[in-house]
C-alpha cells in the first residue's frame, strides 16, 4: 500500500517544484482529513444550515462553507511556499507572501456542492496550484496548462483525495483507522463512449437554443441514463471512472447567457483534470488548456468528458 507521503517522495522527483509541491499537497491532504472530520461530526456540531451571510456571487453561505474556508485558509498561510489564497468564499485575493520567498498560489473551493451539506449527499474540496512571480492577483488568471497540480477531495461514502502534478491522475482513498491517504486508482484513464449524461435538465429552456437541442439529442441518441448529483465534485469523479458527458451551460434571457461554475476553483483545475485522464473540457465552448481568464470570480459554461462522447456533443453543434 503506497502513502501519499510516500507516493510524493518518490513521483515528484523529476519536478523542479518538487519540495514545494510535496509540501502543498501533503497540506492540502491535511486539511481534507481536517474537514472529513467536521462533515462527518456535522450535525453533532451544529455545522448544518446557513451561517447567515453572502458570498461574491449572493450564494448564500453555509455553516460548513465557512468553517472549511478557515480551515483551508489557516493551513495554507502558514506554508512558507503559498503567497496567495482565493476562494469561492473570499472575495478578493487572501495575500500570505508576508516573509515568504518562493511563490505559489492555491484557488481553492473549500466545499462545493453546498446544497448538499444537510441531506447528507456527497461535497467535496477543490483546488488548483500555480506558480507565481509575486503579481499574486493577475497570476492567479493564468490558463490551465499552467497550473503545477489541481484536484480535489470527495467526502462521499469514503473519503478520497484525487490529483494531477501534470502527469496523469491518481486516486488516494483515506484510511480512517490509519488516518492515511492510500493510493488505489493510478493513472486513471476515462473510459471512451460510455457512463451517464450529467446536467441539470431545468437548464434546457434558459439556454442557447442550438445548444439546448444538441443536449437533448445526446440524450436521445445515446439512450444513456443520465444522472445529477448536484455537486460538480462528484459528477465530475464519476465522469473520470465511468466516463460519459457533464456540463452546466450559460442560461439566462435575450440571447445574453452566462455560466454558473467558476472558472479559477472549479472549472480550470476539474476541467484539467479531465483532459489529464485522456478527456475533452471546453469552457465557453473553447478548449480549457489556453483559456486565460479575465477576474478573479469569472463564471464560465462547462462541458467536459470522455472524448467520444464529447465528439459526438460537438458534432451536433455543427
Ligand atoms: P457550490 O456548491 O460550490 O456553490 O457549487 C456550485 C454547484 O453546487 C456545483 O457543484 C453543481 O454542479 C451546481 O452548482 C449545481 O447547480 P444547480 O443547483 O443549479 O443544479
Amino acid at each position: 500500500m503506497t502513502t501519499l507521503s510516500h507516493y510524493l517522495m518518490t513521483n515528484l522527483k523529476e519536478s523542479a517544484h518538487q519540495q514545494e509541491l510535496n509540501l502543498i499537497i501533503s497540506d492540502l491532504a491535511n486539511v481534507g482529513k481536517k474537514i472529513f472530520h467536521e462533515v462527518q461530526r456535522s450535525g453533532l456540531l451544529d455545522l448544518h444550515g446557513a451561517a447567515g451571510a453572502q458570498n461574491v456571487h449572493e450564494d448564500e453561505v453555509q455553516k460548513l462553507d465557512e468553517r472549511s474556508n478557515e480551515l483551508v485558509k489557516e493551513v495554507l498561510s502558514s506554508n512558507e511556499h503559498v503567497i496567495g489564497l482565493a476562494s469561492e468564499e473570499e472575495p478578493d485575493v487572501v495575500d500570505v507572501s508576508e516573509g515568504k520567498e518562493s511563490g505559489y498560489l492555491v484557488a481553492f473551493d473549500p466545499l462545493d456542492g453546498s446544497s448538499n451539506i444537510d441531506i447528507n449527499m456527497p461535497i467535496g474540496t477543490i483546488f488548483s496550484v500555480l506558480p507565481s512571480a509575486g503579481d499574486i492577483a493577475n497570476d492567479f488568471l493564468q490558463a490551465a496548462e499552467k497550473q503545477l497540480a489541481a484536484g480535489y477531495i470527495l467526502y462521499g461514502s469514503s473519503t478520497v483525495l484525487v490529483f494531477s502534478t501534470g502527469k496523469g491522475v491518481d486516486e488516494f482513498t483515506l484510511d480512517p483507522d490509519t488516518g492515511e491517504f492510500v493510493l488505489t486508482t493510478e493513472n486513471i484513464s476515462i473510459p471512451k463512449d460510455t457512463g451517464y449524461i450529467s446536467y441539470n435538465p431545468y437548464v434546457l429552456p434558459k439556454m442557447d437554443e442550438k445548444r439546448a437541442e444538441a443536449y437533448n439529442n445526446l440524450t436521445q441518441q445515446t439512450g444513456r441514463s443520465m444522472r445529477w448529483v448536484g455537486a460538480m465534485v462528484a459528477d465530475i469523479h464519476r465522469t473520470l471512472l465511468k466516463g460519459g458527458f457533464f456540463a452546466y451551460p450559460s442560461v439566462g434571457t435575450d440571447g445574453n447567457y452566462k455560466g454558473k461554475l467558476r472558472m479559477q476553483y472549479e472549472a480550470k483545475p476539474l476541467g484539467w483534470l479531465v483532459e489529464q485522464a485522456g478527456g475533452r473540457c471546453l469552457l465557453d465552448g473553447q478548449p480549457v488548456g489556453t483559456l486565460k481568464s479575465t477576474e478573479l470570480h469569472q463564471k464560465v459554461s462547462v462541458e467536459m468528458g470522455d472524448t467520444g462522447t464529447m465528439q459526438l456533443f460537438e458534432s451536433f453543434l455543427d
